[in-house]
């Protein structure tokens, strides 16, 4: 990266965003200016203010965080809003970094994003190689159009333009709202509630037989990091973690039950939907990259992110 860097984060405000936010805090380093975005600043889905907060700070790189993200419900039931807003949000974004010139944009899909028919472990050349889970296709769409919009605009004008494809992300300051969240800050947020009011009986949704691979916010605010510096390629990386790190539903409510020291009864409600029943990805390019970058094991991470919400659910996104 050049002498001085201004490095503009879109969505600095969220899970992603705050994750970064600690490391860079961390890393105190003297040649890198950073600016995190939420959408109080600006509304990405609207062309003008967008160009208004480029034209103000001028970065030089740019993280793409922002979006509609949310859990599989919420999904499930807003597919066209999913869509259109991360459209609209992402041409914004990606048009405008063109228009001023910004050297480098690293964007963000995700591992949910992939066919759903498919061999696994599913790797970065299969992103559009079929329908992704009907559960989440207008996220999924907008997403894959990152990809492609990343080779339009590297083809005509030679942009940097890149994009990483992280597995579930969880950690401090996730969206604990129960309609949106994903799962495992929607089960932190419920057994938190339930041990609250001296129930002794944690309902988690689904069979809980789907399997996911987790990787904690701070370690995937760092491999963010190593793209933005060092990864020159415009095709996207999978950052997750190792295909044997992959756990149950069930498994995972055991682990948040086991850092709340809860003791009462798992029960599974088999009438809400599984969504899908695995994404397992490669991280063998990335491995090839960094072969000794450690992931935070699972157990203690999840211990830290409940350790985070019991300190914090008064301000915490509910
Ligand atoms: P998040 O916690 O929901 O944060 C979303 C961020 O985007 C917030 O800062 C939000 O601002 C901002 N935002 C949303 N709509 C906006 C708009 N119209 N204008 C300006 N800002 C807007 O999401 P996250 O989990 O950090 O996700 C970050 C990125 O990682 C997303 O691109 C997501 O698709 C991707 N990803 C997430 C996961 C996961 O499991 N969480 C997995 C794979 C990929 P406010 O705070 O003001 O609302
Ligand atoms: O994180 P999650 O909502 O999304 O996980 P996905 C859904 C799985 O967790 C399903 C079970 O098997 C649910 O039955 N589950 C159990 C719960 N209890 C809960 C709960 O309280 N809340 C939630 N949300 N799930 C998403 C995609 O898929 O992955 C998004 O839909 C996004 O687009 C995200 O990309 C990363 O992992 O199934």
């Amino acid at each position: 990266m050049s002498k001085k860097s201004i490095i503009l984060v879109t969505g600095g405000s969220g899970l992603v965003g705050r994750a970064i936010q600690e490391i860079v805090l961390l890393e105190k380093r003297t040649d890198e200016t950073w600016i995190f975005l939420s959408s109080k600043d600006v509304d990405l889905c609207d062309y003008d203010s967008t160009k208004k907060v480029f034209e103000k700070y001028q970065p030089t790189h740019v993280i793409h965080l922002a979006a509609m993200v949310g859990g599989l419900f919420h999904n499930m039931s807003h597919n066209l809003d999913f869509l259109r807003n991360n459209l609209k949000i992402n041409d914004n974004v990606l048009q405008i970094s063109f228009e001023t010139k910004v050297q480098k944009v690293v964007s963000c899909l995700s591992t949910c994003i992939f066919p759903d028919k498919t061999e696994y472990p599913i790797d970065e050349t299969m992103v559009h190689n079929g329908p992704p889970h009907p559960s989440n296709f207008g996220y999924s769409y907008a997403k894959r159009l990152i990809d492609i919009q990343n080779k339009a605009y590297n083809q005509q004008h030679g942009c940097m333009f890149t994009s990483v494809i992280p597995c579930n992300v969880f950690g401090p300051h996730d969206n604990y709202n129960l309609e949106s969240s994903h799962v495992i800050p929607g089960l932190i947020r419920k057994l938190h509630d339930t041990i609250q009011k001296g129930g002794t009986t944690f309902n988690v949704m689904g069979t809980g037989k789907p399997l996911r691979q987790f990787i904690y916010s701070l370690d995937l605010a760092k491999l963010f990091l190593w793209v933005l510096r060092e990864y020159k390629e415009i095709e996207p990386i999978i950052l997750s973690v190792d295909e044997q790190s992959e756990v149950s539903i069930k498994e995972l409510a055991n682990e948040i039950a086991k850092a709340f020291d809860f003791t009462g009864d798992i029960v599974f409600d088999t009438t809400k939907a599984d969504g899908q029943y695995k994404k397992t990805a490669s991280n063998a390019k990335l491995r090839k990259y960094l072969p000794d970058f450690e992931f935070t094991q699972f157990s203690v991470a999840i211990k830290h992110s409940v350790d985070w919400y019991r300190q914090n659910y008064k301000t915490a996104r509910n």
